[in-house]
């Protein structure tokens, strides 16, 4: 029998390990401060509670639970990466050892089934000053390069995109930075990053090729109006799918990044973000959009941001949230499998 023993929380949740036959509960320990510092002690039941045995994922998972760059006074959007985690609590994994039980889910809309793979959550970065921020994020990420995994980071505001973007700077291709948002986050002073201008400081990183930002809407004043050769803007109302297919098309052949601001969907299907706009795209646009992309290139890593804490679990509040991290997980599942092509190597670092 390969699994001798399923992994389960007790006690106040501490994990054990249940040996099947006999019935008996043995303790373990379980976090990855040892591989990478730069994480804190996970609080909280991992995403899907998937403890993950062997430490070889097919996706990493970490939270970035801040607000320092959210201009919205007392912004709750720190607290996001833990709605997330209580909102996968519905789903339950009871994993197993030695060989780990890739998650699976059955998708009752559809009546499919839906692979997201083994998943290393890895926790949430750990913060003693902003730019202790910036190289916890630049360890974490160039671990899942090393190792070739691809992540998904939850935000936290969108500032922090700028810590994740720029970690990518060995990628040996240039860079195709997807973002879904309802602004176009290049407006702000030049001093300080935020997450109004995050954009403007990724579009100066000279491996990053072009920035296609999608779903901007609403009246802006003229002096709010940027724009940069390499960001290509493309309203709300202006998308149309035939027109991204072909502009996809351009940037085949390069590495690709997502970036999705939670307030790119209209307000109908998620109100809990600071700067709410209506007008937005619908639960299916967004995943067909976010369909396309992963159709057409290969996906480094991908991020969540901008969610607050209004909202309530329990009621559904954050499912769409959800779904669309399962829909992350299960691209890079499909990906991960599928490729033929090598997506993307890590530049060989010179010692
Ligand atoms: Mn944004």
């Amino acid at each position: 029998m390969a699994n001798k023993y399923e992994i389960v929380q007790k006690d106040n949740e501490y994990l054990f390990l249940r040996d099947r036959k006999s019935n008996s509960y043995y303790k373990v320990e379980h976090e990855y401060e040892d591989i990478l510092p730069s994480v804190s002690k996970l609080e909280h039941k991992p995403f899907f509670n998937y403890i993950l045995p062997d430490n070889k994922p097919d996706t990493v998972i970490f939270g970035i639970p801040f607000n320092k760059g959210s201009r919205f006074p007392n912004s709750t959007v720190n607290q996001f990466p833990n709605i997330l985690r209580q909102t996968s609590h519905k789903l339950q994994h009871h994993n197993q050892y030695p060989e780990p039980i890739p998650l699976k889910l059955f998708h009752l809309d559809s009546g499919k089934e839906v692979e997201c793979g083994k998943l290393m959550d890895l926790g949430d970065v750990s913060e003693i000053n902003r730019y202790s921020v910036h190289e916890s994020i630049q360890e974490i990420v160039s671990f899942c390069m090393d190792n070739s995994y691809p992540f998904v980071s939850i935000g936290g505001d969108h500032s922090y995109t700028f810590d994740v973007v720029s970690s990518l700077k060995d990628v040996n291709k240039p860079l195709v930075i997807w973002v879904l948002d309802a602004h176009n986050d290049l407006y702000g002073s030049p001093d300080k990053l935020d997450h109004g201008n995050v954009f403007s400081y990724i579009a100066e990183l000279s491996f990053v090729e072009a920035i296609v930002q999608i779903g901007s809407r609403g009246f802006r004043t003229f002096e709010q109006i940027v724009s940069h050769p390499k960001v290509i803007q493309i309203s709300r109302d202006s998308f149309n799918m035939k027109t991204f297919e072909q502009l996809i098309k351009r940037f085949k052949g390069l590495a690709h990044y997502l970036s999705i601001d939670l307030d790119c969907l209209d307000p109908y299907y998620f109100p809990f973000v600071d700067f709410g706009v209506p007008g937005g795209f619908s639960k299916s646009e967004i995943f067909a959009i976010i369909q396309t992309i992963f159709g057409n290139g290969f996906i480094i890593g991908a991020d969540i941001v901008e969610g607050n804490a209004e909202g309530n679990v329990v009621k559904g509040n954050y499912d769409i949230p959800l779904e669309l991290l399962i829909l992350l997980l299960s691209h890079l599942k499909i990906q991960k499998e599928g490729s033929n092509e090598v997506g993307y190597k890590r530049k060989s670092v010179k010692p």
